[in-house]
Formats: C-alpha cells, sequence, structure tokens
C-alpha cells in the first residue's frame, strides 16, 4: 500500500493537497485524501466493467426514485446484489427485492466484486465482500445532495466508488452537514474508498456539467459498493 497521505486542515493546504492529488492522478498512485479516504485515480477500466453494468440495468432498469418528501431524484438508478438502495415515500432501506417488480436484484457480477475487492485493498482494507451495489447514472443537470451513508449494518467495513464516464464535482463536507466542502473532480475510471474516520463524512456530487465522454458519451456512471448486511 502506498502511504501518500494528505490532511486536510484549511483551504491553504487543500489547494496544495489538490496540485499534489493531481501529481499524483498523472502517476496513478493511491491518494490518502483524509484519514480513512482513499482516491485511486483511473484504478477502474470502465470498457472491462461496462458489460456487467450493462447486464445489470437489462435486468432491473434504471429509474428516478421518489424521496421520502415526494421528489423525484435527478440521478437514475438500480442496484445488483444480495439488497438493494431505494428509496419511496415510505423513506429509503434496503431491500432484497426490486421494489418495481418483487424479484431479486441481479447478482453481483463477478468483474464487479473483482473492482471493488482490489480497490479496497489498494486502500487497506483486505477481504473486502461487498453484498450491495447501487448503480447511478447522472445525466448533465442531475446532482446528488449532502448525505451519509449510515443504513449499512457495520460502519467497519469501507464504501468503494468507481466512477466512469464524464467528470463529476464529489463534495466532502466531514461529520458536519453544511460543513465547509472540499471537492475533488472525479474522473472516468477514478475510484473512492470510504473507510475509517471518514466513512460517515457527509458527501455529495454538484450538478453535472455538459460534457462528452468518448464511450460514455454525455452520462456519467457511479458504483457505490457496500457490504449492508
Ligand atoms: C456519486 N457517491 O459519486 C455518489 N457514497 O455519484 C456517493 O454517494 C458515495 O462516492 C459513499 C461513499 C462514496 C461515494
Ligand atoms: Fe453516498
Amino acid at each position: 500500500m502506498s502511504s501518500n497521505t494528505i490532511f486536510f486542515k484549511n483551504s491553504h493546504v487543500l489547494a496544495r493537497a489538490v496540485r499534489y492529488a493531481i501529481a499524483m492522478t498523472l502517476l496513478k498512485e493511491p491518494v490518502c485524501l483524509m484519514p480513512g479516504m482513499w482516491y485511486l485515480p483511473g484504478f477502474a477500466q470502465s470498457r472491462e466493467i461496462w458489460p456487467a453494468i450493462r447486464q445489470v440495468i437489462a435486468a432491473a432498469p434504471l429509474r428516478h426514485m421518489q424521496t421520502q418528501r415526494g421528489f423525484k431524484m435527478s440521478v437514475a438508478m438500480t442496484n445488483c446484489g444480495d439488497v438493494g438502495w431505494t428509496s419511496d415515500r415510505r423513506g429509503y432501506r434496503y431491500s432484497a427485492v426490486d421494489p418495481e417488480t418483487d424479484q431479486p436484484w441481479p447478482e453481483l457480477p463477478a468483474a464487479l466484486r473483482s473492482l471493488a475487492n482490489s480497490a479496497a485493498a489498494a486502500a487497506g482494507f483486505d477481504d473486502y465482500e461487498p453484498d450491495a451495489c447501487l448503480i447511478n447514472q447522472y445525466k448533465p443537470g442531475a446532482q446528488m445532495g449532502a448525505h451519509q451513508d449510515r443504513n449499512e449494518r457495520s460502519f467497519d467495513y469501507p464504501i468503494v466508488s468507481a466512477s466512469l464516464g464524464i467528470p463529476a464535482r464529489f463534495f466532502i463536507q466531514g461529520e458536519q452537514k453544511g460543513g465547509k466542502s472540499q471537492s475533488i473532480d472525479l474522473h472516468d475510471g477514478d475510484v473512492l474508498v470510504f473507510g475509517g474516520e471518514a466513512r460517515c463524512h457527509f458527501h455529495g456530487v454538484r450538478k453535472l456539467k455538459q460534457a462528452t465522454h468518448p464511450q460514455f458519451g454525455s452520462v456519467r456512471w457511479n458504483l457505490t459498493f457496500r457490504v449492508a448486511q
């Protein structure tokens, strides 16, 4: 494991840290953004995992879920694995079945499981066996508000997140919602590992800007792997 560690304290340090992260991006080295949070630039090969994603979407189509307050989410979602993340007027939760069909979610494809496992290992988390993968599709204008991921049984396991397609600005606010944000632009193939002290930090995605990726067009995909049960 690499020990490229950056501790964010204030914006001055952040600016320096971001420059360092860019340098590391070029070198394709894991970067520790803050204790427990790792940035693995270009770790995922989007071409290799795309067939697995397409296969999941064919079996469990993307949909815009509702929030408890009745708003339609701008991000389209589906899941694979033993359980999937769902939201409706009753709130959000993990469910063993797709509420659209009452059928189990598609199995977590081996290529996705292997990506999550090797990314976690690169960040120092061994034996990572996710049982859920949320697939998010963003088109320009879509965004994800600040949230924590706290519905998983244990916070001992990290969340592993892989981004594909056009870039997005990911923000991290720490333990307090609305606190000072730190941002990182996630590009095709970039992976984040959220574990340890950072596991429950508030985070989200800024409104996606128009861009075009040669393989994915004007779309960003994000996979978040979780040990949910
Ligand atoms: C996204 N990601 O990048 C949304 N959550 O589209 C997340 O909400 C997320 O990237 C937990 C850990 C890592 C993440
Ligand atoms: Fe999240």
